[in-house]
């Protein structure tokens, strides 16, 4: 019996650390990760497997420099953050995105894309 309480509490306790790892992720991107596309794009979209706080949520783009090429306050809607973007030559650029989801964590994270070849 006791051996089973043991048991039962340890599986709990792993349940509720899985509980905790459900941070806001990215879930997908457009660019897409790590990407090359033909023509340059227009917005950086990144959707997040939890609802973000748009005060605490940002992102930047920048190219191979350490330019920025973003147009600045993303919008973010829900799960969803946009940034627009300058004209892109092609190149290679760096997203870096930081968030707050709605169950108090942030998590960070970035990838490029290329434009053109
Ligand atoms: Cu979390």
């Amino acid at each position: 019996m006791r051996i089973l309480t043991f048991m039962t509490s340890t599986l709990l306790i792993v349940m509720a650390a899985t509980a905790a790892e459900a941070h806001a992720f990215l879930d997908h991107a457009e660019p897409r990760v790590g990407s090359t596309v033909p023509t340059a794009p227009r917005e950086v979209s990144l959707s997040f497997t939890q609802n973000l706080e748009p005060a605490f949520s940002s992102v930047e783009v920048k190219d191979a420099s350490g330019t920025r090429v973003d147009l600045g306050k993303p919008s973010i809607s829900a799960s969803v953050m946009r940034v627009g973007l300058k004209p892109l030559p092609p190149g290679t650029y760096r997203v870096r995105w930081q968030v707050l989801s709605v169950d108090t964590h942030t998590t960070e994270g970035s990838f490029t894309f290329r434009v053109g070849q």
